[in-house]
């Protein structure tokens, strides 16, 4: 909670930069857990642990599966240690080579599941107007190696799946999702999940609802699902007998029994993110030169990333000013994804000029802010973490003058 309130108007005098002493006592997060009811979760714990079996398919993991399948009407939904791992199983199980086409604008995980595999990611630009995949841009990086396209819902907003679905069915590629952003989201009123050969979701701790790590590959196809459910289990395909090369990708009864708590309070999850959505909302549209990212409310969203983009040329202040203005008040913003996967190692060595067919991406990165959300945050939070960014663009040459003088 905020511990003053600053007027209205206030001035750089008043910033935490310059007086020293921040809005908040304790640091505001992105990505602090929702935690569902304390008292269900223990009990759950607790009956797991006087049960005695605490992995390898045991009874809350396949209670999180049935929930979690009925949840995106799938028919099937596997639960798996994180997500990083689940993209791996989901790359394997798909037997995608050579070069698989992705986004640099995502989480280095992304990327990372494929080249563990020695596949090479081609990173493809972003479309215009979006955070997501361009499938023209896809298109055209395809080679006689390629075997596949993984698109990210960045944020939880749909990637064009029309589009790239007809690229891969054209192309003769396997196409699936990173979906680790849009657990409870929909395209066209069809639940997150449903597209693709297959979708991938993370429920770690900074994620919408979590099990403190963990992951899930939700699929339709029957022989795919079969697969996986192999592979995520050393490749037994019963007692001391190994049918494939497999992993341990096993999600843990513990982690289950937090998934599950969590799913029973979904609802109050998103009620209070978009309650949060909407007050930022209000606050940006008078921002001049920040743009917030918006969600079609006529589609199921999770709202779970409140996302600025922060134009310099017209603000007069960067994005990076801010996060320094926000950090001295003890609001830790993040600029995720930045700098972009290509710009870093191994694939910045490796590609050193990918950047060259990369420059919305390489734009987006040095211009998104993102801010805190989630059950953890107060309507007054947000007031005032607004009011920080509004008196940064009231007087950006000021706050500048100041940001130099404490460096
Ligand atoms: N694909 C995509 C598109 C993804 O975004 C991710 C993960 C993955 C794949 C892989 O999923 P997993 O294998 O993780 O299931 C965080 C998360 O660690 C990562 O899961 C997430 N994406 C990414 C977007 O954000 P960092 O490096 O920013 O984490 P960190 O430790 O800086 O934490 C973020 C903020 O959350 C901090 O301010 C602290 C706060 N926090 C964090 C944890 C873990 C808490 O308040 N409590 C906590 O328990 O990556």
């Amino acid at each position: 909670m905020a511990l003053e309130t600053r007027e209205l108007g206030q001035q750089v005098s008043d910033l935490a930069i310059v007086t020293g002493k921040p809005l908040f006592s304790e640091p505001l997060h992105v990505g602090r857990p929702n935690v569902g009811s304390e008292e269900v979760l223990l009990k759950r714990i607790q009956e797991t642990i006087h049960r005695r079996w605490f992995t390898n398919n045991g009874p809350m993991v396949q209670e999180f599966e049935a929930e979690l399948k009925r949840a995106l009407g799938v028919r099937h939904c596997i639960p798996i240690c994180n997500a990083t791992v689940a993209l791996e199983i989901a790359i394997r199980a798909l037997e995608l080579t050579g070069e698989v086409i992705v986004p640099s604008f995502t989480f280095i995980a992304t990327a990372h599941a494929l080249q563990w595999q020695e596949i090479t990611p081609v990173f493809c630009d972003i479309a215009p107007g979006s955070h997501n995949l361009d499938p023209e841009r896809a298109a055209r990086l395809i080679t006689p190696r390629t075997t596949g396209i993984i698109g990210v819902h960045v944020w939880g907003k749909p990637c064009d799946h029309e589009a790239l679905s007809r690229l891969a069915a054209e192309q003769n590629l396997k196409l699936m999702y990173d979906a680790s952003h849009a657990f409870g989201c929909s395209s066209g009123g069809r639940r997150i999940g449903n597209f693709g050969a297959c979708e991938v979701f993370s429920f770690h701790a900074t994620k919408f609802f979590n099990s403190f790590e963990g992951g899930a590959i939700a699929t339709n196809d029957e022989e795919l699902a079969r697969k996986i459910r192999l592979m995520k289990n050393f490749g037994f395909s019963g007692v001391d007998r190994v049918t494939l090369v497999g992993t341990n990708g096993k999600m843990n009864e513990i982690s289950a029994a937090m998934g599950l708590t969590g799913l029973e309070s979904l609802a109050q999850f998103i009620e209070t993110n978009r309650r949060n959505y909407r007050l930022y909302r209000s606050r940006a549209q008078h921002m001049r030169g920040v743009n917030m990212v918006s969600f079609d409310e006529r589609e199921a969203n999770n709202y779970q990333y409140i996302v600025f983009e922060i134009d310099e040329d017209v603000t007069g202040i960067s994005r990076d000013e801010i996060v320094q203005l926000l950090e001295a008040e003890n609001v830790l913003a993040r600029r995720y994804f930045y700098p972009g996967c290509h710009r870093m190692e191994p694939y910045k060595s490796y590609f050193p000029h990918a950047g060259l067919l990369l420059p919305r991406t390489e734009a987006l990165c040095e211009r998104v802010l993102v801010l805190p959300t989630g059950t953890a945050i107060e309507p007054q939070d947000i007031y005032a973490l607004c009011g920080v960014i509004e008196t940064a663009l009231r007087f950006p040459l000021e706050c500048r003058s100041a940001l130099r003088r404490t460096s």
